[in-house]
């Protein structure tokens, strides 16, 4: 199946934290594509430090649950470490969205994984490094980029290219 990842750090060395998790799946043969880095602010809980955030495109021979593990593993790998929800993390890897096959985007209403994820639609972080590997990316029956345009301007435009040493 192919899924769309969400990867995030705003702890640590976060650009060294995001390529753990590009490398593993690329090691693998699984990395479809990798979007840029971002620079974003924080979502959520504004108290916190500026993220890092990408988007990949996998192909995995794994059923979404053990999708999750995979990410979830490579989470506690990175020394996750998390005090509250949304609040500063090390590394954070999110199952956006799963295709079984070509265009059939899978709906779960599992509490453990929600899929599509339940707030990407109103996540410039995740839309815009989406769209950015994808151009003709659909969420929820949408076009992605008809979804971005309704989100606050400003949340579009806080997402940007990451320095390269940042
Ligand atoms: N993740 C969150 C909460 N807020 N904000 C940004 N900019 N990037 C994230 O990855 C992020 C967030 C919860 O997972
Ligand atoms: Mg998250
Ligand atoms: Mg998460």
């Amino acid at each position: 199946m192919r899924a769309v990842l969400s990867i995030g750090s705003n702890l640590d060395d976060r650009r060294q934290l995001l390529r753990s998790v590009v490398d593993d799946f690329q090691r693998s043969g699984e990395l479809v594509a990798a979007s840029p880095i971002y620079a974003t602010p924080p979502w959520g809980v504004a108290e916190q430090s500026e993220f890092l955030n990408a988007v990949l495109i996998v192909e995995v021979d794994l059923t979404p649950r053990e999708l999750l593990r995979r990410c979830q593993r490579l989470e506690n790998e990175a020394g996750r470490r998390r005090t509250h929800k949304w609040g500063p993390r090390t590394l954070d890897v999110d199952i956006i969205q799963v295709h079984i096959a070509a265009g059939e985007e899978i709906v779960s209403t599992d509490p453990e994984l929600i899929l599509p994820h339940p707030w990407a639609q109103d996540r410039a972080f995740v839309l815009v490094p989406w769209l950015a590997v994808d151009p003709q990316a659909r969420l929820g029956g949408k076009a992605v980029s008809d979804v971005v345009k309704q989100l606050p301007e400003e949340d579009v435009r806080g997402v940007v290219l990451a320095k390269e040493e940042s």
